[in-house]
């Protein structure tokens, strides 16, 4: 059996167990988180799930295969994108998180923006996942306040800008100094846990991108669970000539059963049943006791 994961909650989820700090929801080993992407301009699946039918059961679809959780973005973070208003994020988010609330999945929100994530914990989502890094203290005291656990990335710039000529001196020790950093702030302030995600793609090259894969253990060993998001991005493209985002699948699993190997406890992903499977196969290997 892998290792034992868990975040902390202010409040009831789906699956949490009550502890004297909130409600926690335990896993071992590496689960999936599924993407929901409400956007007309996401680089893999932009378009694909703008009628609210359509979110609704691609959700289903994914709790049914067995994620652990699903995240909903109403903003592109492709390289390149412009950001959208907030009224607009709002209409594109709030009635997917008010069909889902009810369907037993914890729910990430995928959102940079406070207002976007005060409003759907409101509405019944569990967590934010904030590509900033919670940049914004308004961010830090939306979380703490409604109790949510963050989920804190390290991006380099802004989308628009982020893949222009990005520099680090040390990329690992670079990311996983801040990530360690705003975990104390956000923790101090009072959200009550959190995930850490190193940013694949976001303000990094093909070769930053491998250097922080293979520097997983060093993030994996420290005290909160990581998370890690390759799904089909353009760096499968750079390994592996594969122009097209959606036929990415094959090796973004390669990328993400190395981070579960190495300790990651949640993957992010498109192809949410393929990873399900393939890392039960993993765990199984994996477990003696087989
Ligand atoms: N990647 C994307 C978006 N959000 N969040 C975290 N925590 N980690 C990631 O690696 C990550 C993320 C980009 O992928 P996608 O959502 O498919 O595309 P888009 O940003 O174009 O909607």
């Amino acid at each position: 059996m892998g290792r034992t994961h868990a975040l902390t909650f202010g409040f009831a989820v789906p699956g949490g167990e009550r502890t004297p700090d909130g409600w926690r929801v335990a896993w071992s080993g590496c689960a999936v988180m599924g993407v929901l992407n409400v956007t007309p301009d996401s680089f893999s699946d932009g378009g694909r799930h703008m009628r609210l039918e359509a979110a609704v059961a691609q959700a289903q679809t994914m709790r049914d295969a067995g994620v652990l959780m699903i995240d909903v973005g109403g903003e592109s973070t492709r390289p390149g994108a412009e950001p959208v208003p907030v009224e607009t994020e709002l209409d594109r988010v709030l009635p997917v998180i008010r069909a889902l609330a009810g369907e037993g999945v914890l729910l990430s929100v995928d959102t940079m923006k406070p207002e976007v994530a005060a409003a759907a914990l409101g509405e019944g989502a569990h967590l934010i996942n904030d590509v900033t890094g919670l940049r914004d203290p308004e961010m830090r005291r939306v979380c703490a306040e409604a109790g949510a656990p963050v989920c804190v990335m390290h991006m380099r710039g802004e989308p628009r800008t982020m893949q222009r000529d990005p520099h680090y001196d040390d990329v690992v020790a670079e990311v996983h100094t801040f990530l360690h950093e705003r975990a104390e702030v956000a923790l101090a302030a009072g959200v009550p846990s959190v995930l850490l995600d190193p940013g694949l793609g976001f303000g990094k090259t093909p070769a930053h991108n491998l250097a922080l894969l293979r520097a997983l253990p060093d993030l994996t060993g420290g005290p909160h669970p990581v998370l890690v998001g390759v799904s089909r991005k353009r760096l499968i493209d750079t390994l592996a000539g594969v122009p097209e985002a959606r036929e990415r699948d094959p090796g973004t699993l390669a990328l993400h059963l190395h981070a579960a190997r190495h300790g990651a406890a949640l993957v992010r992903a498109h192809a949410a049943g393929a990873h399900v499977q393939a890392l039960r196969v993993q765990a199984a290997l994996d477990d003696p006791t087989r």
